[in-house]
């Protein structure tokens, strides 16, 4: 895989998002899910709630990823050539515990502006309809921020619960991916997915977002890395590269990072959710 050709870059632009690339191979995306699962038996605690952010901090392995140069040539083609890493996430449905994603857009609640960002979805596991996996509302992001209800609702694995309400579901297509494949939307495109009704986990690790340098953060503070080229701008704070697993100073680094993400996520809101 390398930068993103002709077709790909139209299907971003009239589409909101493009799907699949093949961004890792699947040694790589098994070496992620046991490095997962490995934090999970050793830690049980660390990749709950919002320990599911920023696992690129404590962790070379994710980190290794999140600066993968096949990625950062596809990420390149749509927000251009001077690259920071503002954050990941990772988005994991096992079977029978009905998680799922409302539909909404990124954009509505992270406040990086301008929207020259991109997140990268990175499958772990296979990725398909019957697990759960996330479906786009194809143009909706030619349109303005819409209305989000905040639900808060159980099983929900966005923050708030955010919800645009009367998305044409039988209208969105699904993003089927195999591990190792990825998709890369946009800031705007109205997106979600539904329950894992497979014996397996469905595992997303999600760099959300790749931003440009030019993007700066209007509701607080944000902890970045550069992926590649300049950054003239410098609005943000800067936090090394994880070396190994859980060193102490890492832990620090992505706690504080996740303090300050709790603070713009749950800006103007009364409650607080799970993550
Ligand atoms: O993993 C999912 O199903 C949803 C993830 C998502 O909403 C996102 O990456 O922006």
């Amino acid at each position: 895989m390398t930068y993103l050709n002709s077709n790909q870059l139209k299907q971003y632009q009239d589409d909101g998002y493009v799907a699949p690339i093949n961004a890792i191979n699947k040694d790589e995306a098994n070496e992620i899910r046991k490095e997962i699962e490995f934090i999970e038996n050793k830690w049980p605690d660390e990749l709950k709630g919002s320990g599911r952010n920023y696992v690129h901090l404590i962790s070379s392995i994710f980190d290794k990823i999140a600066h993968n140069n096949n990625i950062l040539n596809a990420v390149e083609s749509l927000i251009g050539k001077n690259i920071l890493i503002c954050g990941t996430t990772l988005f994991i449905k096992n079977p029978n515990e009905k998680g799922y994603v409302s539909f909404h857009q990124d954009a509505k609640y992270i406040g990086l502006e301008p929207y020259n960002w991109v997140t990268a979805w990175i499958a772990v596991t296979d990725s398909n309809e019957n697990n759960g996996c996330m479906r786009m509302w194809s143009g909706s992001h030619k349109e303005k921020l819409k209305h989000h209800n905040q639900k808060f609702d159980k099983g929900n694995l966005l923050t708030r619960g955010q919800t645009v309400e009367n998305v044409p579901v039988e209208k969105t297509k699904p993003v089927v991916l195999k591990a190792g494949q990825m998709s890369l939307h946009h800031p705007k495109i109205v997106h979600g997915s539904g329950l894992n009704l497979s014996k397996d986990r469905r595992i997303g690790f999600v760099i959300q977002s790749y931003i440009g340098s030019d993007v700066n953060q209007v509701l607080g503070k944000m902890y970045v890395q550069k992926a590649r080229g300049e950054d003239k701008f410098k609005y943000h704070e800067y936090v090394p590269r994880a070396k190994k697993l859980m060193d102490d100073n890492d832990i620090e680094n992505r706690n504080k990072a996740n303090e300050e993400l709790n603070k713009i996520f749950y800006r103007g809101s009364k409650k607080i959710g799970e993550y």
